[in-house]
């Protein structure tokens, strides 16, 4: 960390219905008709089918930007300053203004549009503790099929879903499986890599940070370079290859930018 480049896909994910606290804070601060985003930053695009909620930090501050007239995205202020440097992404050259300020917290519950997921009416803003608002854009999308950390989270927040002030159902959907869906075949882990491993590294908590360390790694080099596609439109394809592919598909559809930092 902190050597080179990391080329993330920063995904737009549009908000259907904000939370109450969410509404009392962004009162008279959106214009009617514009539409806001939250921008999580993932290094695995073709696992974006398997999107079941999206994390942010509890504790982390975030802000609300206008990037156009009509678009504003939610992010930690670090990366929106970052991405408004960014060459060739956005028409304007400068900072975003920020039009808004609120802490993870808030946003808990939130409905957003998540592209490409199965979960098509939409999935919820949930907390995360051990989102870090010092990379990427403190926004994380949630694949529990093939990260051992949103898995391990996932978890946690339907045991425990009273306490992080949440419903189950925004994170098991109501059904055993917690709507996880195989995206990716593996010769070593079946077809869902991370249950696969966290079950067998036995890791009991999102606070495993050792364990999850060793899963992740494991997970990333099995599914990247061994991974086979069994969904989706580039099913049957190396995920080296689809990753590319479907990275560009988000781009061109206007569901996705580059970011690096
Ligand atoms: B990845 P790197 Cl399916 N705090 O996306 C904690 N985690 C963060 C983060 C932050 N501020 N910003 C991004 N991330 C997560 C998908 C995915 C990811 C899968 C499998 C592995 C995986 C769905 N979540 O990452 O430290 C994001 O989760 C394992 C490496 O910048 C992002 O990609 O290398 C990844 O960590 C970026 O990690």
């Amino acid at each position: 960390e902190g050597v080179g480049v990391q080329e993330y896909t920063a995904l737009k994910l549009k908000v259907k219905e904000w939370s109450d606290s969410a509404k009392k804070i962004l009162q008279g601060k959106l214009p009617d008709g514009a539409n806001a985003y939250f921008i999580p930053a993932t290094l695995r695009p073709e696992t974006m089918y398997g999107q079941t909620c999206c994390f942010v930090g509890p504790t982390i501050e975030y802000g609300v930007f206008k990037v156009s007239e009509t678009e504003y995205y939610v992010c930690s202020p670090r990366a929106a300053r970052n991405m408004s440097f960014q060459p060739g992404t956005f028409p304007e050259w400068g900072v975003f203004p920020q039009v808004a300020t609120f802490k993870g917290k808030d946003v808990i519950g939130t409905i957003i549009n998540a592209p490409l997921s199965i979960h098509t009416a939409g999935v919820r803003i949930l907390p995360m503790e051990t989102v870090k608002d010092t990379k990427g854009t403190a926004v994380v999308t949630c694949v529990p099929s093939d990260s051992p950390d949103d898995y391990a989270t996932v978890l946690d927040l339907a045991k425990k879903a009273e306490y992080y002030g949440i419903k189950k159902e925004w994170v098991d959907f109501g059904k055993e499986d917690f709507g996880i869906i195989p995206i990716i075949e593996t010769p070593s882990y079946g077809n869902l890599t991370a249950k696969f491993l966290v079950e067998e590294l036995k890791i009991q908590s999102p606070k495993d940070t050792k364990k999850l360390e060793e899963a992740k790694e494991k997970a990333y080099k099995e599914g990247f370079y061994k991974g086979k596609m069994i969904y989706g439109e580039f099913t049957g394809k190396k995920v080296e290859d689809a990753k590319t592919l479907v990275r560009n598909q988000l781009i061109e559809s206007g569901d996705a930018f580059a970011y690096a930092e």
